[in-house]
C-alpha cells in the first residue's frame, strides 16, 4: 500500500493519530493535494455505504469524519498553493449547509477551493436556518449563495431559500448554487437554482461562470 492509501485507510478506521502522522508525510510528497483529497472523499463515501449496510455504526462514522476533518486541515495550504494564480474575477459568496443538516465536510472543501481561487467567502457553517442565509446575503451584499445538503430530508432547505427570496422579491439579486451528494442538476433546475455542481472543482468553475455572467467581475 502507498502512504496515500494508508492515509485513506487510517481515516476510514477513525485512527486520528495515524491519520495525522501520515497526512503530514503525504502532504510533503509530490502527489497533488487534490488527488489525495479525491481519494479521501472516495474513502468517506465508502464509510457512508458501510453505515448504510449496518457494517459500521454512528460512532465509527463520527470517528472517520473527525479524522477526515483534521486531515483536510493539513492539506488546505497545499490545495491553495496548487490553485492557478489569481484572476481578476472575484465576488462575495455566502456558503451554508441547510437547516437540519450537520454535514459540512463537502461544503468546507468547496469553500477551500473557492478561497484558493480568490473568492471572498463567508462561511455560515452547518444547520443554518434559511432566513439566516438570506440575512447574511443582504448584510454582506453577496453576489452568490451556495447551499449544501447531504440528506434527502434536508434538500428541501435549498428550495426554501429560493422560495423565500422569491416571496421577498429579491431573488434576482443573487445567483444560487446547490450541491451535496443527493442533489442533481435536475433538482437544481426544479427548485429554480442557477446551478449545481458535482464536486468542488466544478463548483469553482460554476461560480466563476455565474458571477461573470452577472457582470460583477
Ligand atoms: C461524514 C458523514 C457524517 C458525519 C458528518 C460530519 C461533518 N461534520 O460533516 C456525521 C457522523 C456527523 C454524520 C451524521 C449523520 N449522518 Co451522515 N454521512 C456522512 C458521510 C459518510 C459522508 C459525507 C461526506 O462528508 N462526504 C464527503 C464530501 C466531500 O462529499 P459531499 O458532501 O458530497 O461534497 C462534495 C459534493 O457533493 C459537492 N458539494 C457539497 N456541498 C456543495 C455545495 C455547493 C453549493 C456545491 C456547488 C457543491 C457542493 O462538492 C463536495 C466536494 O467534492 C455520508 C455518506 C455519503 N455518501 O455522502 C453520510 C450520510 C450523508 N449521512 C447520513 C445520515 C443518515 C446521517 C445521520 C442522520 C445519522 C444518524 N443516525 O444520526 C446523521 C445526521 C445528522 C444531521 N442532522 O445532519 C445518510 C443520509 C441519508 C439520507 N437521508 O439522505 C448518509 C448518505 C449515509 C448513508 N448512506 O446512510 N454523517
Amino acid at each position: 500500500m502507498s502512504e496515500k492509501e494508508l492515509l485513506v485507510q487510517a481515516m476510514k478506521d477513525g485512527d486520528l493519530d495515524t491519520s495525522l502522522r501520515l497526512a503530514h508525510r503525504v502532504v510533503g510528497e509530490k502527489t497533488p493535494a487534490l488527488e489525495v483529497v479525491g481519494a479521501l472523499i472516495q474513502g468517506i463515501r465508502e464509510i457512508g455505504e458501510a453505515f448504510e449496510r449496518f457494517d459500521i455504526f454512528l460512532p465509527e462514522m463520527m470517528l472517520a469524519s473527525n479524522a477526515m476533518i483534521e486531515i483536510l486541515k493539513v492539506f488546505e495550504p497545499k490545495l491553495k498553493a496548487e490553485s492557478p494564480e489569481a484572476q481578476t474575477i472575484s465576488g462575495k459568496i455566502i456558503m451554508a449547509t441547510v437547516k437540519g443538516d450537520m454535514h459540512e465536510i463537502g461544503k468546507n472543501i468547496v469553500i477551500t477551493l473557492l478561497k484558493a481561487n480568490r473568492f471572498d467567502v463567508v462561511d455560515l457553517g452547518a444547520d443554518v436556518d434559511s432566513l439566516e442565509v438570506i440575512k447574511a446575503a443582504e448584510r454582506e451584499q453577496a453576489q452568490l449563495i451556495g447551499l449544501s445538503a447531504l440528506m434527502t430530508t434536508t434538500m428541501l432547505g435549498q428550495k426554501e431559500v429560493v422560495d423565500i427570496l422569491n416571496d421577498m422579491k429579491i431573488r434576482e439579486k443573487y445567483k444560487i448554487i446547490v450541491g451535496g451528494a443527493p442533489t442533481t442538476q435536475e433538482w437544481a433546475a426544479r427548485i429554480g437554482a442557477d446551478g449545481w455542481a458535482k464536486d468542488a472543482s466544478s463548483a469553482v468553475a460554476l461560480a466563476e461562470e455565474l458571477i461573470q455572467r452577472k457582470g460583477v467581475a
